[in-house]
């Protein structure tokens, strides 16, 4: 902390009030493709995520700088004209979430310097963009004293990835990262935004990230075909059917109405939209009633689902889960969009050492990767960590 702050005053000068902010990335542990279906998803925050020290301006200037990519130097953009440029990388997040402030009708009368700083590793489908966002959503919000509630600084950081980043997510990254809690996962109705904390009560369990260190090379636009496939499947159902979103069915009404969805393709993504989210509310039922092996299963069907019924799995993700579960774990899947990045898995305490040896072996073996591992800490969501 002390060697960002010295970084933050060699780079915009000492003086004025410096305050540090924080927001986690976020696993999912089930409830996958679900969020933009008006299904349920259950993550959690992290403890690793975007840290933001930021200081006020007295002009209208924004000066931007990330720990991460020192070659991209100080981003500074006025204001008054945000716009979207590529060449601004990783910097379009806070712009963004500045600009979507603006256009809520918040008028951001100060500038900023800020200087960021994230720990989570990059582009494994662990949200480091959706911390990042609630970073900068959290700082605007407490140094301007503007007092909007964290809902709807989620909403906010949803839409700077909609609008200004032009990423068509659903809300469960920016929920998460804005809403998390210590030791608790979150049960979120991404058709609502209803939402309940379950404690993690694994008892001599760990969670474990593993990633399959494979870029999500296709992950944007293999993620909207299947937004506009489930979105068709929708369409033709809403034809007979009274419903809003392929999160109202359970499996047995999709079942007695899945031939009014034409192609086959569309047919197979809808099923999993529908059965991922009852598969969420059994498994988080399961949890909470202290059944661990229960939930572990309805893991390993959701990832069965994904890679048969929705197809974004593909061969390191597919070979990862497959040798978690050779090693003994009591659920495993991928996490996040797919085809690459995370998978997560319930591991026994006492096997943890051997699982991972054993696991990254395996790994290694069918995929000529080598997968790194985290025993996941869970953290609260975004807020203010200093001043
Ligand atoms: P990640 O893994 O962060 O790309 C994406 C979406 C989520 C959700 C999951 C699938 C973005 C930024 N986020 O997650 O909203 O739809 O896929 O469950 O695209
Ligand atoms: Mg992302």
């Amino acid at each position: 902390m002390n060697e960002l702050k010295e970084k933050f005053i060699e780079l915009f000068g000492e003086g004025g009030e410096i305050r540090t902010f924080f927001a986690p990335g976020r696993v999912n542990l089930i409830g996958e493709h679900t969020d933009y279906n008006g299904g349920h998803v259950f993550p959690c925050a992290l403890d690793v995520g975007t840290t933001a020290i930021a200081r006020k301006r007295d002009d209208q200037q924004l000066r931007l700088y990330s720990v991460n990519f020192p070659e991209v130097g100080v981003i500074e953009s006025s204001l008054e004209t945000l716009i979207y440029r590529e060449e601004d990388n990783w910097a379009n997040y806070p712009k963004g979430v500045a600009d979507v402030f603006q256009k809520a009708g918040l008028k951001l009368d100060d500038g900023f310097d800020v200087l960021f700083y994230g720990n989570i590793p990059n582009g494994a489908g662990l949200s480091s963009s959706a911390s990042i966002e609630l970073a900068t959503a959290v700082m605007l919000n407490e140094v301007l004293g503007l007092n909007v509630d964290m809902v709807e600084l989620v909403k906010f950081a949803q839409k700077a990835e909609n609008e200004f980043i032009g990423v068509n997510c659903g809300i469960m990254d920016q929920f998460a990262s804005g809403m998390g809690k210590e030791g608790h996962a979150i049960l979120l109705d991404c058709q609502t935004l209803q939402y309940k904390y379950s404690p993690l009560q694994l008892e001599d369990h760990v969670l474990v990230i593993a990633n399959t260190n494979k870029r999500r090379g296709l992950a944007d636009s293999k993620y909207n075909e299947r937004r506009e496939q489930c979105e068709r499947a929708l369409a033709q159902l809403q034809s007979e059917l009274n419903i809003e979103s392929l999160g109202d069915l359970t499996v047995e009404e999709f079942e007695a109405n899945q031939h009014l969805i034409q192609d086959e393709i569309d047919r197979k993504r809808a099923k999993h939209a529908v059965s991922e989210n009852q598969r969420t509310l059994a498994a988080v039922e399961k949890l909470n009633a202290g059944d661990i092996e229960a939930f572990g299963q309805l893991m390993n069907d959701s990832h069965v689902s994904l890679r048969d019924d929705y197809e974004v799995t593909g061969n390191e993700l597919d070979s990862l889960v497959q040798a978690a579960w050779d090693e003994g774990a009591v659920g495993a899947r991928m996490t996040g969009a797919g085809f690459g990045g995370c998978t997560i898995n319930v591991v026994n305490k006492t096997e943890l050492n051997e699982f991972i040896k054993n696991v990254g072996e395996k790994y290694e073996a069918a995929t000529k990767l080598k997968a790194d591992f985290y025993v996941v800490g869970i953290g609260d969501g975004a807020r203010e960590i200093g001043r």
